[in-house]
């Protein structure tokens, strides 16, 4: 299904900062659900002769395509902070990150370390569509149709170690493309999370290499990143260069920062509140302006799959 209404420019293409502002202008409009008939018919997952995937399969855990938020909004309104601490700036700015050749260094505790071109894994692992629900912890969420495979596919490929017993994820250092990572800012960088074992082979949990049916933006994460639907957003790491299986839990970027916040676990739970705000409900990003926030669910609706990883922990204690 090929629906053009919207022409989305290239940001690399726009160098009137006119257009740029009305570019933003229309973000926010978006945001506040005013133009949203305008665009939602512009939601297509599987487009056309041109995407890179055309004939996607299906995961069986995909929710409602019905459900899709508009890809304007998914591509312009992002956490990227190796590029900007605002939602919009890493639209144009991560258009400066080589992602061509990418490579993954698996390595820790498996039989089978080494460099793995991206291209090669895509070759032996064929990607699918996976339409999640997407929570970010400060309280808004979308609905996006990814393109990946799931992370136990590459694990299982490497052969892990039975010392293996956590997931370390390590995003790309490029000081020369992303100018957070120039100065001293707040977080440590490269930006890192991890995983418990048993969360990272979860089949809900994968590797992503692209959205709508297309290669992945840059400011969405390319070449590669990890998506698990039941955390909050900052688990799902952008740029991923590196996978390091690991005896102990290490440290996390968010979690280093402010312990008290942001948990190792991160699993959605509107009865947990960030000591700063309530988890109870979400902006869905899109909606009409009078649409009143959506509860929160635990496990941002995927406790059917994921509740037995964690069984009678304390939610709260392990936030
Ligand atoms: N490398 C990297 N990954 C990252 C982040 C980041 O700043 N740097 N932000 C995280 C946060 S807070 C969220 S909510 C999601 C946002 O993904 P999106 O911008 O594609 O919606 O990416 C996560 N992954
Ligand atoms: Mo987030």
């Amino acid at each position: 299904m090929i629906i053009k209404t919207t022409k989305a420019i290239p940001a690399s293409e726009i160098t009137d900062p006119l257009v740029f502002q009305q570019r933003r202008k229309i973000v926010k409009a978006l945001i506040a659900g005013a133009l949203l008939p305008n665009v939602i018919s512009s939601v297509s997952a599987n487009t056309g002769p041109q995407s890179r995937w055309p004939l996607l399969k299906n995961s069986e855990y995909s929710t409602d395509r019905a459900l899709l938020t508009p890809p304007e909004l998914v591509k312009n309104y992002t956490n990227y902070y190796e590029f900007s601490f605002n939602k919009e700036d890493s639209t144009e700015l991560a258009q400066n990150l080589p992602t061509d050749n990418w490579r993954l260094e698996v390595g820790g505790e498996v039989e089978k370390p080494g460099h793995y071109d991206l291209e090669e894994i895509l070759r032996q692992h064929s990607p699918r569509e996976y339409i999640y629900r997407f929570r970010c912890v400060e309280g808004w969420s979308m609905v996006i149709p990814w393109v990946g495979f799931p992370l136990a596919d590459l694990l299982k490929q490497v052969k892990p170690l039975s010392g293996a017993k956590f997931v370390k994820f390590t995003a790309v250092h490029a000081p020369d493309s992303m100018p957070k990572q120039r100065i001293d800012a707040m977080l440590d960088w490269p930006y890192v999370e991890a995983l418990r074992i048993d969360e990272a082979v979860h089949p809900l949990t994968i590797l992503a290499v692209g959205m709508y049916g297309d290669v992945l933006p840059k400011q969405n994460g390319a070449a590669v990143r990890l998506v698990v639907p039941w955390k909050y957003g900052f688990k799902s790491i952008k740029a991923v260069v590196k996978i390091e299986l690991l005896r102990k839990a290490p440290m996390t970027t968010w979690h280093g920062f402010a312990p008290t916040e942001y948990g190792f676990y991160a699993n959605v739970n509107p009865s947990v509140p960030h000591p700063r705000w309530s988890q109870y409900s979400e902006r869905r990003l899109g909606s009409g302006f009078f649409t009143p926030r959506r509860k929160t669910e635990l496990y941002n609706g995927y406790g059917e799959q994921v509740a037995a990883l964690y069984g009678d922990m304390d939610l709260r204690h392990f936030y």
